[in-house]
């Protein structure tokens, strides 16, 4: 942890690093607010970023698509740290909010994949994620490992201003659990690939999730999108009943993230609503729901690291919708690698 924070895990991949969070105890103990901006994936990970920096830290925190921050010139507020996130580090909308910030006198960290890439140039410090190529153009690697990243930060911060100390053995013990959690997920692969069979044909599909489960729906429709180019739409769970709920019928299935967490009956209750207006449910889930036509079980580990464990199999789950429908996942239409315009 303490070898990411600083920067010197870089050492290995190249000289020009980030040099760690360049943040010393007082400066981070001065920070009122955290502003995450990145674009796609890299948003919806920064906007996991930002409940686990305020449930950790105690420091209010949000997540702003880095395109819309930039065109609506927003107050830039010297008690406020902004964080760049990027995969390739060259997406220009990142890049332009950041060199905007800079001009503006902000500090900005970036958490970045690829070392001395633009973004990793321009920021102030950060971490690098270390996902390693992503040799297809959808993140998927990233997004997990942005998430973990976010998760040390969080408690960095948090063990600064005095607090998570408790919190920071209980997660750095479950993040050493998630490599065997993932691959036990992987090991699932066939079951995956037979639901995603029977939803390959679905013209739209829906995703709910609530608090972390909200960005993963809106991760894993985005997956489906950008490689089946089946029309998804994310919400939170309870926004259903402000309209949604009108398009739900057989022929839209939803998928459901429903941890085993406090919201669990919550969640349950709009597995019911789906069901009363005969729509096909797939849930993600720490066990079966007997609500749902299918459940894909995940292992459980603490429950702020739910995100990765649920994100995983739905990144399956486009993987083969997309195979299943012929799509071509390593080029899929109109995406690029990094999005420089
Ligand atoms: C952002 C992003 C990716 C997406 C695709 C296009 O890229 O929207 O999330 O999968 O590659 O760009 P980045 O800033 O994280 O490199």
């Amino acid at each position: 942890v303490d070898r990411v924070l600083r920067g010197r895990i870089d050492d290995r991949f190249s000289t020009v690093h980030l040099g760690g969070l360049n943040l010393d105890a007082r400066e981070a103990r001065g920070i009122r607010r955290v502003k995450i901006l990145g674009c796609g994936t890299s948003y919806h990970a920064g906007m996991i970023g930002a409940q686990l920096i305020e449930e950790l830290a105690r420091i209010p925190a949000d997540a702003e698509p880095a395109s819309e921050f930039r065109y609506r010139n927003p107050v830039v507020d010297p008690d406020t740290l902004y964080v760049a996130v990027s995969q390739s580090g060259e997406t220009y909308d990142v890049l332009a909010a950041v060199q905007e910030l800079k001009r503006k006198g902000a500090r900005v960290l970036g958490v970045v994949n690829v070392v001395g890439s633009a973004i990793a140039r321009e920021a102030d410090g950060g971490m690098y994620v270390h996902a390693g190529p992503e040799v297809c153009v959808v993140s998927t690697k990233c997004f997990t490992n942005t998430v973990v990243a976010f998760a040390l930060l969080a408690l960095h911060l948090g063990r600064i201003r005095d607090l998570s100390v408790s919190d920071g053995k209980r997660l750095i013990a479950g993040l050493r659990k998630l490599p065997a959690q993932i691959a036990a997920i992987l090991e699932t692969e066939d079951e995956i690939k037979k639901i995603a069979e029977e939803y390959a044909g679905a013209q739209s599909m829906m995703f709910i999730g609530r608090v972390r489960g909200y960005p993963v729906a809106l991760e894993a429709s985005l997956k489906l999108k950008e490689i089946s180019y089946i029309h998804a739409e994310a919400y939170p769970a309870s926004e259903l009943k402000h309209g949604p709920l009108a398009l739900i019928e057989p022929a839209l299935p939803t998928v459901a993230i429903v941890p085993d967490d406090e919201l669990l009956e919550k969640n349950r209750a709009a597995l019911e609503e789906i069901k009363a207006r005969s729509g096909r449910i797939l849930a993600v889930a720490h066990r079966e729901q007997e609500k749902a036509d299918h459940t894909i079980v995940v292992p459980k580990n603490e429950t702020e690291l739910d995100p990765i464990l649920m994100g995983i199999p739905l990144q399956l789950l486009a993987y083969h919708t997309a195979l299943a429908m012929g799509r071509d996942i390593d080029k899929p239409r109109n995406l690029a690698k990094s999005v420089t315009v």
